[in-house]
């Protein structure tokens, strides 16, 4: 077995398992997380890796990165990498990868089902039917979707195609972003309070990190205001969730959908409270053919990495 080339995990590949069965198959795979004692393992075996997988909760920080001597490559599964220290990674040399385009399809579904779920109250109203309460009144009137004003945090892969779907249904669309997107006809706004102001339903799709922490603040969320929706596909860490639960106990906001959490899997208990908040498990890319298809990029970045020294589908530096 000595002649597969060495392959580290920070962690066990939870959202995808068949990925890491296809990895220990064709490379010597060890896993972090299974050691005891993972500092005296990098310092008795850590210059052996030339390639670290990452995952979800199972990232890279600065020490791990700096602590693997032989590092040249990471591979993360995900297209977002807020767990991955990519400014540490690449001052050591160290290329990172990720997996773009594969989720846009089911992330956008999600996103417009968490929107439509939202503003149409249906996980609301089917909790209503399991109670019998439809047997004592009708259930409460809802807002329409279609024809509704969107705003798009974030108008990169997935944003667009949200922005494709919600055409469908008619929607105005603007959108912020540091800077405007060359070769979209939307209107850019140079301020999210400015989109927030403007728009019915706030889609968040940013990526994370510590650029975008609380960028969706209580300034943003009081320009919302008590007619709008948010509804946050990208990370936790991008919603101010104390200023968020703040205006839905002062009914300042119509309502929230969240698939993405700032410390999930745990969910605020304040948020359960809520009839008018729909709250996923971070399961946007979660379809058979997504995770398989990210998994199959992972494995490529991987493979092509140790044939030729290159990635499939590498970060910017
Ligand atoms: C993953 C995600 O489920 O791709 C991303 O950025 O958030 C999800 O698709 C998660 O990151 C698991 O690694």
């Amino acid at each position: 077995n000595t002649h597969r080339p060495a392959l580290l995990l920070t962690g066990h590949i939870t959202p995808h398992p068949p990925l890491e069965a296809q990895l220990m198959a064709a490379f010597d795979c060890h896993v972090l997380a299974d050691e005891a004692d993972p500092a005296a393992f990098i310092a008795r075996e850590g210059s052996r890796y030339p390639v670290l997988v990452t995952s979800g909760k199972n990232g890279a920080n600065a020490d791990l990165i700096a602590s693997l001597k032989g590092l040249k490559a990471i591979a993360h599964f995900g297209v977002g990498y807020d767990n991955v220290d990519v400014a540490a990674a690449s001052k050591q040399g160290v290329v990172v990868s990720n997996t773009p385009d594969v989720l846009n399809d089911c992330v956008a579904d999600l996103a417009m089902g968490l929107l439509i779920d939202t503003v149409r109250g249906l996980s609301a109203s089917e909790r209503f039917v399991r109670r019998g309460d439809w047997l004592k009144g009708n259930f409460r009137l809802t807002s329409r979707v279609s024809g509704k004003k969107l705003g798009i945090a974030g108008l990169g892969r997935i944003g667009r195609t949200i922005a494709k779907r919600a055409s469908g249904f008619d929607m105005a669309i603007r959108y912020y972003s540091r800077n405007p997107v060359a070769g979209v006809t939307f209107q850019h706004e140079k301020s999210l309070v400015e989109l927030a102001k403007w728009c019915d339903v706030l889609m968040v799709v940013v990526s994370g990190g510590p650029a975008t922490k609380h960028l969706v603040s209580a300034e943003v969320i009081e320009a919302l205001g008590p007619q709008s929706f948010l509804v946050n596909v990208s990370r936790g860490s991008v919603v101010d969730e104390e200023a968020l639960i703040r205006a839905l106990k002062d009914k300042q906001i119509a309502g929230a959908g969240l698939d993405v959490f700032a410390d999930e899997p745990r969910v605020p208990a304040a948020l359960m409270e809520f009839d008018n908040v729909v709250l996923l498990p971070h399961m946007a890319s979660g379809t058979h053919e997504t995770r398989k298809a990210m998994g199959d990029l992972v494995f490529a970045n991987v493979q092509s990495f140790f044939e030729t020294g290159k990635l499939v589908t590498p970060v910017p530096a």
